[in-house]
């Protein structure tokens, strides 16, 4: 399995960190270097040599494309890390991190080498309760024209994508969505059955 081949050298003292994040990982195209299982791994690596300590990664998915049919089925996986990184700090590392994997932003919602978004800093909201709750409102059909122009967290649609819920659930069951007070586990839950189960390890 790839997602054995992580960097084992580091032991860090998470005495020395003040937060805990945790991050979706996905991707649905395949690198002249590797599968997206394969570049999930290298990214993960690629945290612990930008000062992000890795404390946590679940099992990788394999996970049918959203929208269906716009792309490659995708490989999707969930980290926790421990920082002291700044909320706006650590999306500056992962969109550097995605950037040396080849990401282009061409399309919303397109097809990827590699995403990673950043889903929850501990119980940080930003920019406040109110905006998020508004992202999180968006209609669906609306969602996909609307383009969040700063950092949102938690991030707006954590809570509808089995593709994250799923991984989460691995590492992070009992965290608890600051603005809609429910945990992953709550959340995971409510995601209608046939979603949760086409899911699946890969
Ligand atoms: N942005 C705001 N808040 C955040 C945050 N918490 N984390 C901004 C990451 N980015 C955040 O993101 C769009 C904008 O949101 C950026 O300017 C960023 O600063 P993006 O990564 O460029 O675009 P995206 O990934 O297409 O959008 P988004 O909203 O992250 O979409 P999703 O929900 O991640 O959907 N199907 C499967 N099976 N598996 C997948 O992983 N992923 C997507 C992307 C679509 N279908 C998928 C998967
Ligand atoms: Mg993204």
């Amino acid at each position: 399995m790839p997602q054995d081949r992580f960097t084992s050298e580091i032991q860090p003292n998470l005495t020395e960190f003040r937060s805990t994040g945790l991050i979706a990982a996905g991707g649905n195209l395949t690198l002249t270097k590797g599968t997206p299982a394969q570049t999930i791994v290298e990214a993960i690596n690629f945290l612990h040599r930008d000062g992000v300590a890795v404390t946590a990664v679940s099992r990788f998915f394999d996970t049918p494309c959203f929208p269906a049919e716009a792309g490659p089925d995708y490989v999707n996986a969930a980290i926790a890390v421990a920082t002291n990184l700044t909320a706006h700090d650590l999306l500056t590392v992962l969109h550097g991190i995605e950037n040396r994997f080849g990401r282009r932003r061409e399309q919303r919602w397109g097809m990827r080498t590699l995403d990673l978004d950043l889903i929850a800093l501990d119980d940080t909201v930003l920019p406040d309760p109110g905006t998020v709750r508004r992202w999180i409102e968006i209609p669906p059909a609306d969602q996909i024209r609307h383009t969040p122009p700063d950092l949102i967290l938690p991030h707006p649609r954590l809570q509808d994508r089995a593709f994250v819920l799923v991984p989460l659930m691995d590492i992070a069951p009992q965290w608890r969505h600051p603005v809609l007070g429910k945990t992953i586990a709550t959340m995971y839950a409510a995601l209608p059955e046939h979603e949760r189960a086409a899911v699946t390890p890969a």
